[in-house]
């Protein structure tokens, strides 16, 4: 039986933001300040309910599509990214876009072209109906088949086994990915893997720090959207990784008293779009349910920024020239 008398709390770290949400999230919320509202985005910036919430109340549009954006608009495209041929929509109604795709994704984007290019058949491991999943086969659709999960890799087939390179989507669980990259290897022996890792620093980094902690834990809450893959992926890794029972939930006020049943340590980690706060709600939660103590368990330390979108790089410049001069 675990002590149920020293509660505590392990505290993931690195959790929350990452670079490229970050940027993007910052880059919606400088166009909503140089140009005032109503700013349209094209799919949910980043996949958390509580951002979009609050960007929405800030004068953000949320669209599906570019042909929901009126003529001439400006539009900010996700973080996810976007295919080539969503760009060329938005150039046929004359919208102004802005450009918030995180440079990891753009980096798969540049190999998917260069592959396709080089007439090779690029098998892209990920969630089909995923955004970046979307984005990243647009580039290159003759070329590409998506391969959802190991499970998937009998039944492919491929024009020439020869002639084929793997790429992923950047928020996946890295032993799942590597367990897919194993059997499409045992099937095609010439696979012929990417220059660098697909799978986004913060994605792997976030799953290291839970690995480390859910051995410990009789329950690990990720702090996470339903719809966002690197989350959902944190409580598959929370499970494998030796954490009795693991919750995902979007904000502190979902969390229940029944998961707390002879629990005597709670890990708390949070996804790549998630912003701190949101970690903070539910470490209070906890403490006024009696688990006060946190201790941080860190396995690494991120220090990356982007600079944000050109676009807005170029606006904030024109608005700080147009200052100069008047002044
Ligand atoms: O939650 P996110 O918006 O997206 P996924 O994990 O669903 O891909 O996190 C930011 C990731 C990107 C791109
Ligand atoms: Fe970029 Fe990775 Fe963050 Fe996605 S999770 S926005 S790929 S840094």
């Amino acid at each position: 039986m675990p002590d149920t008398t020293t509660k505590r709390v392990l505290l993931a770290a690195p959790r929350g933001y990452c670079a490229g949400v970050d940027r993007a999230v910052i880059a919606v919320e400088k166009a909503l300040e140089l140009h005032g509202a109503p700013i349209y985005v094209r799919k949910e910036i980043v996949h958390n309910k509580y951002v979009v919430e609050t960007l929405s109340e800030r004068g953000a549009i949320f669209v599906d599509e570019t042909d929901q954006v009126p003529e001439g608009a400006r539009v900010v495209f996700s973080a996810h990214g976007v295919s080539p041929a969503v760009r060329d929509a938005a150039e046929q109604r004359n919208l102004l876009t802005i450009d918030a795709t995180c440079p990891l994704v753009t980096k798969v984007h540049k190999e998917a072209i260069r592959f396709a290019r080089d007439e090779r058949t690029i098998l892209l491991i990920g969630h089909a109906g995923h955004e970046e999943v979307e984005g990243t086969a647009g580039e290159a659709p003759e070329h590409t088949i998506i391969v959802n999960s190991p499970e998937d890799v009998d039944g492919l087939e491929v024009p020439d086994p020869e002639n084929v390179v793997w790429l992923s989507q950047t928020t996946l669980s890295v032993d799942e990915t590597m367990e897919t990259v194993r059997r499409l290897r045992e099937r095609f022996p010439a696979l012929q893997d990417p220059p660098s890792d697909d799978i986004c620093y913060a994605t792997q980094n976030r799953q290291v720090a839970v690995k480390k902690l859910a051995p410990e834990c009789d329950l690990v809450i990720v702090v996470g959207s339903a719809n966002s893959s690197n989350s959902v992926r944190l409580v598959e890794v929370a499970l494998q990784s030796g954490a009795r029972t693991s919750h995902r939930i979007d904000r502190a006020t979902e969390i229940r008293d029944e998961w707390f049943d002879g629990v005597a340590t709670v890990g708390v980690t949070s996804g790549a779009s998630v912003p701190e706060i949101l970690v903070r709600d539910v470490v209070e939660a906890l403490a006024a349910r009696g688990f006060a103590t946190v201790e941080e368990v860190r396995t690494a330390t991120e220090d990356l920024m982007f600079s944000l979108p050109r676009e807005i790089r170029a606006d904030l410049k024109a608005k700080e020239a147009e200052r100069a001069t008047r002044a």
